[in-house]
Parts: structure tokens; C-alpha cells; sequence
């Protein structure tokens, strides 16, 4: 069993989208960061920069109980646990850290700017608001370029797309609208479709 710490946010999807994927045994944890729930000190021990999300796998290699913190590195683990949406192959899974290191690092982080910028932020500052929207575009147009020669972003479907799904849905499809990315629109609507994405993106079980 995998105990899932995470929230209704990009990175928090993440883990679900990849527990889901593999039909891992998971319970989730939510963690309202909007209540400062990861500032208390059980949600430190998991995760020290106090950021959702964390897992608790109560059967990691050889019994032990493994805890993780960072979407990347969760989902390595988990895609090494399961041989799942890694490839095996030295090249090919370098390609995919490539894209996982892309969504994670770059892709995810400055999506949030964007978001605390020019969605959120109630306080209006144009030229951040012009800085990271322009960014933003293109970002969105790096993948749809990269996306009309590739139908997932790096070999089969893996982790690296499941790492860059949430921003693209969250703000690429609801903020900004993917109709002059039509690469990265098909990309985002087969993904959307799967099941196990559709069950990550519910609610949470009660
Ligand atoms: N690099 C981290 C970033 C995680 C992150 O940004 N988490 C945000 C929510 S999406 C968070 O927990 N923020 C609360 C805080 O910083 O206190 C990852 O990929 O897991």
C-alpha cells in the first residue's frame, strides 16, 4: 500500500495520474495547502521544503517503508517499482528523463508563475503578467512543435508526458486554449481519455 500526500494542484495530480496508470494499492492523504497543512511537523518528516507531494510506500524494495518527496523523483520510483511508462533501454530512458527533467524543472515551475501571476494573483503587475504569459506560449509552442514529428514526447506514452499533462491541462487548456496548438492539443485530448487519468483527475475517495 502506498499512503499518496498531495493536494488539487499540478504537481499534486501527478503521483495519482502514475499510481492510477500501474493500478498501484494507494490510499490518498490530502494535504490542504491552503490551510498551511504542509507546515505541520509529521508532513515535514516526508517532505522538508514542505511541498505536496509525498508518498509513504510501506512495501519498498526488500519490505523496507520508502518515503519520497518531488514528482520526478516519485515518478522514477514508482516507474522503476512497476517497469511501467520507463523504457528499459539506456537511450531511450535518457530521452525520457530529458522531457521528465523538462516538465518538472522547467516546464511545471514557470507554469506556476504563470498561474500566480496572471490568474491568481489579485494584484495586477503587467510586466509580469506580459513576462509569463509570453513565456508560457512558448513553452506551449515547444511542445506542439516537437509534438507534430512525435506522438508522445518522448518514444511510447511515459512518465515524461504524465509530467507535463496537468500544466497543459490546468493552463494551456482552461487559461490560454490550445487552438493554435493543435499537436499538443491532440496529445492533451488522448491523454485526457484514459481511464486511469479520468479516475486521477476525480475527487478525492472519501
Ligand atoms: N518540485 C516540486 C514542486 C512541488 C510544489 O510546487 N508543490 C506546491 C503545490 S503544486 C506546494 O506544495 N506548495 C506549498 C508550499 O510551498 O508551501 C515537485 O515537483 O514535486
Amino acid at each position: 500500500m502506498i499512503d499518496c500526500y498531495t493536494w488539487t494542484t499540478d504537481n499534486g495530480y501527478k503521483p495519482r495520474m502514475m499510481l492510477e496508470e500501474c493500478a498501484l494499492p494507494h490510499k490518498i492523504v490530502p494535504v490542504n495547502i491552503r490551510e498551511k497543512q504542509q507546515m505541520t511537523a509529521e508532513f515535514l518528516k516526508l517532505s522538508p521544503g514542505h511541498k505536496i507531494p509525498a508518498i509513504v510506500d510501506h512495501d519498498g524494495p526488500g519490505g523496507a517503508t520508502v518515503t519520497l518527496c518531488e514528482s520526478g523523483a516519485i515518478f522514477k520510483y514508482l516507474a522503476e517499482k512497476t517497469g511501467k511508462f520507463y523504457p528499459n533501454d539506456a537511450l531511450a530512458r535518457a530521452k525520457v528523463d530529458q522531457w521528465l527533467f523538462y516538465g518538472s524543472a522547467t516546464f511545471t515551475t514557470l507554469s506556476q508563475q504563470f498561474g500566480s501571476w496572471v490568474v491568481r494573483m489579485p494584484e495586477k503587475v503587467p510586466a509580469a503578467m506580459k513576462h509569463y504569459d509570453a513565456v508560457i506560449r512558448d513553452m506551449l509552442s515547444t511542445l506542439d512543435k516537437h509534438l507534430a514529428a512525435n506522438e508522445y514526447v518522448a518514444g511510447a506514452y511515459s512518465i515524461a508526458d504524465m509530467s507535463m499533462y496537468p500544466d497543459v491541462h490546468l493552463h494551456g487548456v482552461k487559461d490560454i486554449g490550445l487552438g493554435e496548438y493543435p499537436n499538443l492539443k491532440r496529445w492533451h485530448d488522448a491523454i485526457e481519455a484514459r481511464p486511469a487519468i479520468q479516475r486521477a483527475w476525480g475527487p478525492f475517495p472519501s
